[in-house]
């Protein structure tokens, strides 16, 4: 950030920068410069074109103007995830990525009464070299959620079918907004559910590492569960932006051979109720925080 100084609190601040070079190249490593006095969150986004041109600019006005891919997380109190030994995201060329985006949400204001300016951010590592492993994100959202009020337990269920060259989870983060329990996310092959990653969006929103490595292959399925309470709500609650709606987000970081590299995929087709009545009983339950 170039010195900002936000006046009111959940404000959520958005800075473009524009690739050094426009021929192919490799993010390898990033290191935050986060004050988790001031920061709740960092995101970094990778874009054809910022939705600003701006300086900065509230990122109510948005991020991307096109496509926008999620390439980092920092959220205050968790540790932040590392991209493995030959593993790039890849920029510049023909991967459309010209521009980062960063955006930052700064929590409390009393930490700017005293009106200093803040330069969070993050240094990102780029090299020409090619990597053997390109890393990329495995997105699965829900749009057609509805959780009634009062309702005890809403699932939102996401499932597709991986057709894709062979990739390898090694990252995963959730998103919902408050009425979020638990988020689960699995690969399920012949029949057999085995779990890439479960979180509470409650904890910090950080990329956390699949404990148990595993691959997806073609024939495979990717699946997720968001677990929903309608507890001390009055009306219906949809998916949406503000943060009276919801949002239901499986986020998974792989990385695939280059040879064949896919970098972003989205799956929002909603879950068949006879897949999912084989979900392991453990997605039902909200994590205590
Ligand atoms: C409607 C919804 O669930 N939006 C999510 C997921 C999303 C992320 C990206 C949708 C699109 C994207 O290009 I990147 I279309 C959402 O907005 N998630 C927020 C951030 O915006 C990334 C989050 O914190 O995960
Ligand atoms: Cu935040
Ligand atoms: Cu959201």
């Amino acid at each position: 950030m170039p010195g900002v100084t936000p006046t009111e609190s959940d404000t959520y601040l958005c800075k473009s920068y524009r690739l050094p070079e426009d021929d192919e190249a490799y993010v390898v490593d990033f290191k935050p410069h986060a004050n988790m006095a001031t920061a709740h969150h960092m995101l970094l986004f990778g874009c054809g074109a910022p939705s600003s041109t701006e300086e900065y600019w509230d990122c109510g006005a948005g991020t991307c103007r096109d496509k926008s891919s999620i390439m980092y997380a920092w959220a205050r109190n968790a540790p932040p995830t590392k991209l493995p030994k030959d593993v790039g995201f890849k920029v510049g060329g023909i991967s459309g990525i010209h521009y980062f985006v960063l955006q930052v949400h700064y929590g409390d204001a009393k930490a700017f009464q005293d009106k200093h300016k803040d330069c969070t951010g993050v240094t990102v590592q780029i090299t020409q070299e090619r990597q053997p492993l390109i890393a990329g994100i495995y997105l699965l959202m829900s749009m057609d959620t509805v959780i009634p009020p009062e309702k005890k337990a809403v699932y939102a269920d996401i499932a597709c079918a991986y057709e894709k060259p062979a990739m390898y989870p090694f990252a995963y983060r959730v998103h919902t907004h408050q009425l979020g329990q638990v988020v689960s996310g699995y690969r399920v092959r012949n029949g057999k559910w085995t779990l890439i990653g479960r979180q509470s969006p409650q904890l910090p929103q950080a990329f956390y590492p699949v404990e148990h490595s595993l691959d997806v292959r073609p024939g495979d399925i990717l699946a997720a569960r968001c677990l929903f309470t309608g507890e001390g709500r009055t009306s219906n609650t949809y998916i949406g932006g503000t943060s009276s709606d919801e949002m239901c987000n499986l986020y998974i970081m792989y990385y695939m051979e280059a040879a064949h590299a896919n970098s972003y995929m989205t799956c929002v087709r909603t879950g068949d109720p006879s897949l999912f009545h084989h979900i392991p009983e453990i997605a039902n339950i909200p994590v205590p925080v």
